[in-house]
């Protein structure tokens, strides 16, 4: 088995020059799979980025079914994955991606190990319509659970909208992803485990366990409501949710 570092220069050298790779041809168990992500990141933290927070994946049956896979996974977000509302990204840094509409949690204070919804709903300072913009490093998309658990959960960028009152109930928000003004997926919040909320439970539970509890400022992603779809250049992207408003970007 190649060594987890030489695993994670891999991933690294495919993220940051849009690059497919074959999947990982060693087995890898989720432990090492882990390993080789916060491996990864670290080469991106030695160039500069910063960690704001984490990425849920494999919250809804739509993701589930669109990948074959049933297990959360989970990844980290750097400040140069965010891109601003209504803001460019361009195709040519990405290997083929693809766009979920999900829910962004903002912590107002830090928020550890094993907590309930209510506390998880009392530590936000804000909630917002959000788009994931995700991107797998192997090639046609396809990967087993330990290969996107070691490319950092096809991460690649993520868009905020405005930050909602916290208080909001979040259990069955209805959601319009539109493409070029074509609603292409529909979908509600309670497609992510029944409510997004448990998300950000699950989110606070595996990032402590990892030794990095969330901390006030850190975003959380819950997770695709719907499945992803796939991004060309030229695209105007927006996503509607109900009492939560919109979030858009345009690809080039
Ligand atoms: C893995 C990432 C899944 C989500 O929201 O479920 C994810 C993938 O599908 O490439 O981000
Ligand atoms: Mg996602």
């Amino acid at each position: 088995m190649s060594d987890i570092s030489a695993l994670a220069q891999r991933l690294d050298d495919a993220a940051r020059t849009a690059t497919g790779v074959p999947q990982l041809e060693e087995t890898i168990s989720v432990e090492e799979a882990y390993a080789v992500q916060a491996q990864s990141m670290q080469l991106r933290y030695d160039r500069g980025e910063r960690r704001i927070g984490l990425k849920m994946g494999m919250t809804s049956r739509a993701k589930m079914a669109q990948m074959g896979l049933e297990d959360l996974i989970w990844g980290r977000l750097t400040d140069a994955m965010l891109v601003e509302d209504g803001g460019k990204i361009n195709f040519n840094g990405f290997v083929h991606p693809r766009v979920e509409p999900e829910i962004a949690f903002l912590l107002g204070a830090p928020l550890g190990g094993s907590v309930t919804p209510m506390a998880a709903r009392a530590a936000l300072a804000g909630v917002a319509p959000a788009l994931e913009i995700i991107d797998s490093r192997y090639h046609n998309f396809k990967f087993s659970l330990t290969d996107v658990i070691a490319d950092n959960s096809s991460s690649s960028a993520f868009v905020t909208g405005p930050w909602a009152d916290p208080s909001i109930d979040l259990a069955n928000l209805g959601f319009i992803l539109n493409i070029d003004g074509v609603a292409r997926q529909i979908g509600s919040s309670a497609a992510i485990l029944g409510n997004p909320i448990r998300s950000l439970v699950a989110a606070a539970r595996l990032a402590a366990a990892a030794g990095e509890p969330l901390q006030a400022g850190d975003v959380v992603m819950a997770g695709g409501a719907t499945a992803a779809e796939a991004l060309a250049p030229g695209q105007h992207v927006c996503l509607e949710v109900q009492k939560l408003g919109r979030v858009e970007f345009h690809i080039q």
